[in-house]
């Protein structure tokens, strides 16, 4: 799944550990070396630091020792997801957001199909992103392409009130899901924050316990600066799990750590292109393998 996605970074950590083995032990600028490239993959500094530590702390003889402990220091430190069980309850109720541009929308797109087309359920979205012109037409397009319907109302209409819509019509319509699509950015940060809210209130009265998943997008290219977006959103909505998009273009990948580790966020899915199958769930052991394994080791 990440054999090429990753293969940049993977092979820029495989040249550089070859080098790492002179002598009989790891000398300590060799372990700054190895921090600095867990740095440059986009781990973070905290994440780089205690992988440094844990690996300084066991035993290793060789090449093939560093990199087996180092495959295992960072699987410890990634959370192992299932994929989402949304089949437990009449509706469920899912709120998608993220900073402008992340990927929500066609990651809506990507879900509707993989929840529709493989696992058969039936699902219905709002498109409550009324500030931005094309947004609307946007859904509509791919909800098409998915055979999935789209709420929306005229534009310019309070994003809250496409919600309830789109309540009235799941509930009416008994459909298994409501994704709703959200804006990305509105004049000021604070106002995005205090529309997500309302839509989040909102959106609560579609169905007990909803929403049911509040799954937040990040753009995987832009690796630490997502890990700051996310805390600005937790700070204003609880989030239960982050889908990583665009893992296919130039994404280091190391990101991914950071979002388990510092964020302490489940990763349901992620995305691998702009394609309609291209969301996939998150496999630890696949993405780890990606980074820092290769069959000839
Ligand atoms: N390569 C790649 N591109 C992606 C992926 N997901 C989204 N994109 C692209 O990223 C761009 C933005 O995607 P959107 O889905 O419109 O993002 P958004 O978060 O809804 O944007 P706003 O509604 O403007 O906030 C588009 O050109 C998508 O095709 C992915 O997994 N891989
Ligand atoms: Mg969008």
């Amino acid at each position: 799944m990440f054999e090429n996605a990753l293969k940049k970074t993977r092979s820029g950590l495989r040249s550089r550990l070859a080098g790492f083995w002179s002598g009989s032990q790891i000398a300590e600028d060799q372990w700054e070396e190895l921090e600095d490239i867990l740095i440059q993959a986009d781990l973070g500094l905290a994440v780089a630091a205690s992988v440094v530590d844990r690996l300084k702390s066991t035993t290793l003889r060789d090449e093939k020792e560093l990199n087996a402990a180092l495959r295992n220091v960072l699987l410890s430190l990634l959370l192992e997801p299932a994929e989402p069980n949304l089949s437990g309850r009449p509706l469920s109720v899912i709120l998608v957001i993220g900073a402008n541009g992340t990927g929500k929308t066609t990651t809506i797109a990507k879900l509707a199909y993989r929840l529709s087309a493989l696992h058969q359920r039936r699902v219905l979205l709002a498109a409550a992103d009324t500030f931005r012109a094309a947004a609307v037409e946007q859904l509509q397009i791919w909800g098409e392409r998915v055979a999935t319907p789209v709420v929306h109302l005229p534009a310019g209409s309070d994003p809250a009130a496409v919600v309830h819509e789109a309540g009235v019509r799941a509930v009416e319509g008994q459909f298994d899901l409501l994704i709703i699509d959200t804006a990305g950015r509105l004049h000021h940060n604070a106002d995005l924050m205090s529309q997500l809210q309302k839509i989040r209130k909102v959106a609560a009265r579609i169905a007990p316990d909803a929403p049911h998943e509040t799954w937040l997008v990040l753009d995987g290219t832009t690796g630490q600066n997502a890990i700051q977006q996310a805390k600005q959103f937790r700070e204003m909505l609880q989030i239960s799990g982050v889908i990583v998009s665009k893992l296919d273009s130039s994404a280091r990948g190391g990101v991914i750590v950071s979002i388990c580790h510092d964020l302490a966020l489940p990763i349901p899915y992620i995305g691998m292109g702009e394609q309609l199958p291209d969301l996939l769930p998150f496999s630890p052991t696949a993405f780890v393998d990606g980074l820092v394994s290769d069959t000839k080791w």
